[in-house]
């Protein structure tokens, strides 16, 4: 009687863990190589694109260009950027989703929609030479921001908005209807 009362429980033990494991979602986690900040995760990619090739990589990726809209946000780029390249920083860009491709000197992130409002150029920057629209955080400035050519090949950083915990009544792979 014991043992069927010990196998009882740790059947119920086991269905209960294996009902757990498959509901719990995976909130303020980042999928294998993206890197956690408040509410986003990001990639810094290992290989060089135009602006417009980065951004349609990101896409493919399930996310965008980063946009930086605060002063915490943009500490914390700059910080993991000169960390990665503390020995090598002038040799790097990174492309983000700035750029003034609409209107010459309005600056947007065209990604949501709204116009850069907080800004950290470098200096000189931006330098609005011809067709300069783009916005790299540039290695020379540490990290700090200058408009470029959008065709040079540079490296990226995407963005991806922290997952939205799911429904904790649907199990993984289910969809809800009605
Ligand atoms: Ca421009
Ligand atoms: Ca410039």
């Amino acid at each position: 009687m014991l043992a069927v009362t010990l196998l009882f429980v740790v059947t119920k033990f086991c269905v209960a863990t294996g009902a757990l494991t498959t509901i719990v979602p995976s909130q303020g986690t980042c999928r294998h190589g993206w890197i956690n900040f408040h509410d986003s995760c990001y990639l810094f990619s290992h290989t060089v694109l135009s602006w417009p090739e980065a951004e349609e990589a990101c896409k493919i990726i399930h996310s965008d260009l980063a946009t930086v809209q605060t002063q915490e946000e943009v500490r914390f780029l700059k910080s993991y950027l000169n960390g990665i390249h503390a020995a090598n920083y002038p040799a790097f860009g990174y492309w983000i989703n700035g750029n003034d491709l609409e209107v010459n000197k309005e600056w947007q992130w065209s990604s949501i929609q709204k116009p850069m409002n907080y800004t950290d150029w470098g200096p000189g920057e931006p330098s609005n030479h011809a067709n300069e629209d783009c916005l790299l955080l540039w290695g020379a400035f540490h990290f700090k921001m200058g408009d470029y050519y959008c065709y040079v090949r540079r490296n990226y950083i995407c963005q991806q908005k922290t997952p939205v915990v799911p429904n904790a009544n649907l199990l993984d792979g289910w969809i809800s209807f009605g």
